[in-house]
């Protein structure tokens, strides 16, 4: 199908929906039969192959989104994350570079599982009446997508529901999820007082840059290079732009697994979501490489949003020489270097931490001692919301996603604040650079690292010193296929089980008979599984435990 001329589809809007465009597209991009999606914690997420109808459909969503939003640019992401090559998804950008208002995700939902054009219609007139909906403002909306071979096919259907909507279309081609967050705040603050930045991919790296130098600049380099595996995926292309803005005096990086184009390499034995739940280096690592023992390596994952880091403590044959550094670790480290400059500073900002229940407990245990600290429901949604409520929220998922918001009024503190001092005028710069370091709209692997990189430069600090704040329990997550997962409903941010009646008592009475243990059990919101988490004191214990439980929530599963 031939994409609608722009001028004409506008015009058609204005007197409703092209529902003529409409009945077009559905029959381009026919819903699978027998198929039922869910825009969830991280939007629609399945096999690429049959992902075309839901772009086209969450394009027309989105066109609606602008036009709710007085015409503000709002994006789209194509991609799934660390899942496997053939998978793809698809993700909601708001216009402050958030994810999709969450009151939107039912009419996401209805509008892709639509069978036909005129339910699709009705779906989408149901969203216009309910959100209150005028079709005549105009809309604009920036897509990108990450290495996947399913991507062009998808974002051609996307395009096409866009142009049919007369949306104002930016195509920003391969980007990292970040970046794509970066791009829509920068598009709709730009020449505002608020601008966010030059919204392109290379004023992102200008931006994280001349943060990053300015803060690292004064201490002496590091000189071992810190190994940075890509997943095979698109942060590949994004380290090679940052390099290009970062000289090897301020980083020495050594990229690894960059190879995008080998079928299935993607997120395949190496990434962070193998490295954190295998809790091993990427497969091949110990042949290729001449590992020295503290040497720093992080993993990115399939779209860049996560990181996690990891050391070896000894030779790289002995199987405890492991050591991983996840999401609970840095946001300890960003923790601890945040208040501890906000009290050179002189300034009075509250820093709180969030996480989930998927933190370690004793990352919980450390960070109670030093913030207060919420624990949210996963997702990322979650968690931002809760970290929007301190004036410092530094909130990070175990598995490496997250980042640190800055709410503007502690922006404004910051920038305003009389130094007492000179260590105060230098902690206030400082806090400055971060604000501006920091991706402050969704975890960014590559702003997580140079954030790490900034704090260890500062402390003069290898990765065994980080180590140091705590010693994580032994833990454990298994996945487990049920008949139905929607069945397991869950309360007290996804502790406790409420719903199968009775199997919550059960794993109360085991967790009971192991030393420091935890575990809770809830549904995956990306996959149709259900997870089991498990913890305990003794490591030895751990797989006794993890394996009890799962076993249990088999046994219900009846
Ligand atoms: P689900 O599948 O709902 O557990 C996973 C991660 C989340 C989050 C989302 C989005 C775990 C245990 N779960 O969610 O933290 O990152 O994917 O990608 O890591
Ligand atoms: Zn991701």
């Amino acid at each position: 199908m031939a994409l609608p001329s722009t001028i004409s589809a506008a015009r058609a809007m204005a007197e409703g929906l092209p529902t003529q465009l409409i009945h077009e597209g559905v029959k381009e991009y026919p819903k699978p039969e027998a198929v039922k999606f869910t825009y969830g914690t991280a939007g629609v997420r399945t096999k690429g192959a049959i992902l075309e109808s839901v772009c086209y459909r969450i394009a027309l969503i989105s066109a609606l989104r602008s036009k709710k939003l007085g015409g503000k640019t709002v994006g789209l992401m194509v991609t799934a994350s660390h899942n496997p090559e053939e998978d793809n998804g698809l993700k909601a950008v708001d216009a402050r570079g958030e994810m999709l208002e969450s009151s939107w995700e039912s009419h996401c939902t209805a509008a892709v599982n639509a069978t036909n054009a005129d339910e699709l219609i009705a779906a989408l007139e149901t969203l216009i009446s309910t959100a209150k909906i005028n079709l005549s403002t105009p809309a604009s909306v920036v897509y990108g997508h990450d290495t996947r071979p399913t991507c062009p096919a998808l974002c051609k259907a996307l395009a096409s529901g866009l142009a049919a909507m007369g949306a104002n279309i930016i195509d920003a081609g391969l980007k990292t999820t970040p970046q794509l967050h970066y791009l829509v705040k920068a598009l709709n603050t730009k020449g505002t007082p608020d601008a966010y930045g030059e919204p392109t991919e290379e004023g992102y790296y200008a931006k994280l840059s001349a943060a990053y130098i300015s803060l690292v600049s004064k201490f002496p380099p590091t000189s071992s290079p810190l190994i940075v595996d890509c997943a095979n995926g698109v942060g590949a292309a994004a380290l090679i732009g940052l390099k290009k803005h970062i000289g090897e005096q301020y980083l020495l990086i050594k990229a690894q697994r960059t190879d995008t184009k080998t079928p299935g390499a993607l997120n395949s034995g190496c990434g962070a979501d193998y490295v954190k739940t295998n809790q091993r280096l990427p497969s091949g690592y110990e042949k290729e490489s001449s590992l020295a023992p503290g040497e720093r390596m992080c993993s990115f994952d399939g779209d860049a949003d996560r990181i996690v880091f990891y050391y070896l403590r000894g030779p790289a044959s002995q199987p405890d020489s492991f050591r991983l550094l996840d999401g609970d670790k840095i946001a300890s480290l960003a923790a601890d270097y945040i208040v501890e400059l906000v009290k050179k500073a002189g300034v009075e900002l509250e820093v709180g931490c969030v996480q989930t229940a998927y933190a370690n407990g004793s990352s919980t245990k450390y960070l109670q001692q030093r913030v207060p600290v919420t624990c949210t429901p996963t997702g990322v949604k979650h968690l931002h919301a809760a970290a929007e409520r301190y004036d410092v929220g530094v909130y990070f998922e175990a598995n490496g996603h997250g980042t640190v918001l800055f709410s503007e009024s502690a922006q404004r503190t910051i920038k305003e604040a009389e130094p007492s001092s000179p260590a105060a005028e230098d902690a206030l710069s400082q806090l400055s650079a971060l604000v501006e370091l920091i991706n402050q709209t969704v975890g960014d692997a590559i702003s997580d690292m140079l954030l790490v990189e900034v704090i260890l430069r500062s402390r003069q600090w290898g990765a065994e010193d980080w180590d140091g704040a705590y010693e994580d329990l032994p833990n454990k997550l298994l996945k487990v296929t049920v008949k139905d997962r929607f069945a397991f409903k869950t309360e007290d941010a996804e502790r406790k089980l409420i719903s199968p009646v009775g199997l919550q008592a059960k794993i109360d009475n085991e967790v009971a008979k192991y030393k420091g243990a935890r575990s809770f059990v809830r549904a995956s919101g990306t996959e149709d599984a259900v997870r089991v988490y498990a913890e305990c004191a003794l490591a030895p214990e751990l797989d006794k435990l993890a394996t009890a439980v799962a076993r249990l929530v088999q046994e219900t599963d009846v």
